[in-house]
């Protein structure tokens, strides 16, 4: 840890004043080396008091993605040990791409506070405006078929929907296979890719992209933001930290006892199970009802003529 980051784990324990002399005893550091290592914690944004006789208390943090606030105490197996921040990126998911060709550890996770070509599904785009939302990537490297792949998806917005509903008093929902759905507008999306031979996954990028502080002005019609639908913002940093805490016993679960426990709390969420939708597949739009979604996560749609189909993949709207 940088000495930054350890002056900072002092002051949060703390939450009261420390003297500048026992920082400079711990550190090995002259009074001033100290101030100097307190201006430059500043400078990323916290408020610290300073008190003759008394020394420095940690007043604020900064509404800044942080990987010191994201990983300070963080309880996870995996995700999240080794977080990478930027300011502005292409997309996170690219980043993560890169990384993990070159080695990267699973459960490293890329994180930026904009995204300049933040990649939807299928070539769509993903809003990604500066300070207000979330806009991470984790890298995964399980032991599946690719064929498997999209169980992770689930996972994903499993994990978003249940870390808004424990922050928030709102009811969200998953909108199969890809969307975090609150009062019927899109809120999340997650955009899961993967480099695989046949039958082996190198490595899968969990991309994760919520509206959190988002104005309404700034996003697609259909779509809105927590602030939007909560009445009030809520912090980035404590919501970024829940997804990756329940992402990991999620993935942890998935990985020791398969996907049967984490299949029946995604339809219990789920937002078209027993309703009517249209489904945008391969090229044609089918309607029916939502049966159910099958051990391997796929939809199982009854369609007006009596038939099952089922999909793997799709875009979906709920009608009527
Ligand atoms: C998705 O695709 O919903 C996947 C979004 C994944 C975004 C994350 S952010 C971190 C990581 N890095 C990336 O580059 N991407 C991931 P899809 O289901 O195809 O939905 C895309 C559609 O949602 C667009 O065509 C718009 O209609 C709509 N949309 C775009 N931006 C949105 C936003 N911020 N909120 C809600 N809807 C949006």
């Amino acid at each position: 840890m940088q000495t930054e980051d350890r002056i900072l784990a002092i002051l949060k324990a703390k939450k009261d004043f420390v003297s500048g002399e026992e920082l400079s005893h711990t550190f090995g550091l002259t009074r001033m080396g100290i101030w100097k290592v307190i201006q430059r914690i500043k400078s990323l944004g916290y408020v610290i008091t300073a008190q003759p006789h008394e020394g420095y208390k940690l007043t604020s943090i900064p509404d800044r993605l942080i990987p010191f606030e994201l990983t300070w105490n963080l309880k996870t197996k995996c995700i999240g040990k080794n977080v990478l921040a930027f300011e502005r990126v292409a997309s996170t998911n690219d980043n993560a791409y890169e990384l993990a060709n070159s080695g990267a550890k699973e459960g490293t996770v890329v994180v930026s506070e904009e995204q300049s070509e933040g990649k939807g599904r299928l070539g769509r785009s993903w809003i990604s405006p500066p300070y207000k939302g979330i806009y991470m990537s984790i890298i995964l490297r399980p032991d599946i078929l690719p064929l498997d792949a999209p169980k992770i998806t689930l996972i994903a917005t499993l994990s978003v929907c249940r870390s808004i509903s424990e922050m928030t008093s709102l009811l969200s929902f998953i909108k199969w296979p890809n969307d975090v759905i609150i009062n019927g507008r899109k809120v999340c999306g997650i955009l899961t890719e993967m480099n695989a031979e046949v039958d082996r996954i190198n490595f899968l990028i969990a991309g994760i992209g919520v509206n959190v502080n988002t104005d309404r002005s700034c996003l697609p019609k259909e779509a809105s933001s927590i602030k939007e639908e909560f009445g009030i913002r809520i912090s980035r940093i404590e919501l970024m930290r829940l997804i990756m805490i329940r992402f990991d016993e999620y993935y942890e679960v998935f990985q020791r006892k398969g996907f049967g426990t984490i299949l029946s709390e995604i339809k219990r969420l789920s937002y078209s199970l027993g309703k009517r939708v249209r489904v945008h597949y391969l090229d044609r739009f089918i309607e029916g009802h939502v049966q159910d979604i099958d051990k391997d996560g796929a939809l199982i749609l009854r369609l007006d003529n009596g038939f099952i189909e089922r999909i793997s993949a799709g875009d979906l709207v709920n009608v009527r």
